[in-house]
């Protein structure tokens, strides 16, 4: 028994045995950050990696950053304030009139997964939740998701408004119809293809 074998177990995508594991090694006085970061979080940036070269894809990443979000439950009671890799508060949602939540949720996870606290504030989310989350979680990063090309131009209203209230907060987008181009033209501070990219993304916003 060991943290090696949490992170394989979450390559396993095994969900139950993951959980299993984390409560074995709690119990057996394993330091938590430990767990967390060489388990959980470690196990997360190899999934972004294989996905990222092809070697695995979108259900295998969703059911690992699912039995990595089991772990991660087991763990949290145990986590002391400021043990956590937190590396800062981002608020992520689906933009106003948009339904589409599943590669949303799994950039969340993946995100979580990665040591960001994440704030989900669903779908059909409007400007002024974004930045009330924002401002309410002292967040640093607001992370959009749009999957129609109509609910696009939501995301260039966030990034307005946090531009005319003169907000410290970097954006990042994503979904199926968004392009890097369209990222650049409304002012977006990353365009992430998928969820390994939005990790990586944010990484280089908070260090
Ligand atoms: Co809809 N739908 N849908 N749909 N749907 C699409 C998007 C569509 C392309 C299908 C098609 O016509 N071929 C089309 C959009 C066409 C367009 O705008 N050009 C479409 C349409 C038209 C509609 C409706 C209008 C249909 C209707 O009612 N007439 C309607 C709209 C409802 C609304 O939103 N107001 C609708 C409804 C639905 C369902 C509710 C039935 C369902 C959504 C269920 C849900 O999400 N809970 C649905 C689904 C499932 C799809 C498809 C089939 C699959 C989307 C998906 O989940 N992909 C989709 C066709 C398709 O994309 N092939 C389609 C899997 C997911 C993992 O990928 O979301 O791309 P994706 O996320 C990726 C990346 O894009 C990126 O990372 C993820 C993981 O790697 N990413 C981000 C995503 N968000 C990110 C945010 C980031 C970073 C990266 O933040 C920084």
């Amino acid at each position: 028994m060991s943290v090696q074998e949490i992170f394989d177990a979450v390559l396993d995508l095994d969900e139950d045995v993951v959980v299993e594991l984390v409560k074995k090694e709690i119990a057996t006085g394993t330091d938590v950050s430990k767990i967390l970061n060489e388990g959980l979080i470690g196990a997360m940036d190899e999934v972004g990696k294989r996905f990222t070269a092809g070697d695995l894809f979108v259900p295998e990443m969703l059911m690992a950053a699912q039995s990595m979000k089991a772990g991660l439950d087991e763990l949290k009671p145990h986590l002391a304030q400021g043990a956590t890799a937190t590396r800062g508060a981002v608020i992520i949602g689906t933009v106003k009139g948009d339904l589409h939540d599943i590669g949303k949720n799994l950039v969340s996870m993946m995100m979580e997964g990665a040591g960001f606290e994440v704030f989900d504030v669903g779908m059909d989310v409007d400007t002024e939740k974004f930045l009330a989350t924002a401002k309410e979680k002292n967040a640093s990063i607001i992370a959009m998701s749009a999957l129609l090309t109509t609910t696009m131009p939501a995301m260039e209203e966030v990034v307005k408004a946090i531009r005319e209230q003169g907000l410290n907060l970097k954006t990042m987008i994503g979904g199926a119809p968004v392009t890097p181009a369209f990222a650049q033209k409304i002012g977006a501070d990353a365009y992430c293809e998928d969820a390994p990219a939005a990790v990586e993304a944010a990484r280089k916003f908070i260090a």
